[in-house]
């Protein structure tokens, strides 16, 4: 992570909390997988485990406030998020859980993108993505940072899909 966007993955972590970060490479221009994270009002694009989204208070900058309803099969069925950074610059997108009907209270999470290039692929982009939880009661520190990082890990597997998907669908038709 370049030094200037270190911060924002620099959490503060009670001692009943815990942090973790998830990190994926992509095989599609920064600007394809930003279109895709950059929607706080559509996350269900690319988070499957949402079923739908109510954009409630706020005009989409920082402030505004989602809705989110769950697919059945998890212990949860609904979460209030606020946004807390939207940078088109610098691709930073964060959000809060402030309410809702699950068991991951004080939720927060800070997504970065960063070109990347390498041999393979020379306009690549690696997302991370970290977070900071309170450990629900009855649950362990691990317990609690695996369930999130398999969350997590699920939604950067089908945002690469999406977005690599659309990259490839550009470049077939020039
Ligand atoms: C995100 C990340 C997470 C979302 C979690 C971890 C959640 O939406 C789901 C199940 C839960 O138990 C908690 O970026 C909650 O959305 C899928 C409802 C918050």
């Amino acid at each position: 992570i370049p030094n200037n966007l270190l911060h924002y993955h620099t959490h503060v972590v009670d001692p009943n909390q815990c942090c973790s970060a998830v990190v994926k490479f992509i095989s599609a221009p920064i600007d394809a997988v930003w279109s895709l994270v950059r929607r706080f009002d559509n996350p269900q694009a690319y988070k499957h485990f949402l079923k739908s989204c109510h954009v409630i208070g706020g005009d989409g900058n920082v402030g505004t406030l989602r809705e989110v309803r769950v697919i059945s099969g998890l212990p949860a069925a609904s979460s209030m998020e606020r946004l807390e950074i939207l940078d088109d610059e610098k691709h930073v997108i964060s959000f809060s859980v402030v309410g809702g009907y699950h068991r991951l209270n004080n939720y927060r999470s800070v997504t970065t993108l960063h070109p990347s290039s390498t041999a393979v692929d020379d306009n690549g982009t690696v997302v991370v993505e970290s977070y900071v939880v309170d450990i629900p009661q009855g649950n362990t520190k691990e317990e609690t940072c695996i369930f999130v990082d398999t969350i997590v890990s699920c939604n950067l597997q089908s945002l690469a899909q999406i977005a690599e998907n659309m990259a490839t669908s550009r470049s077939k038709s020039k």
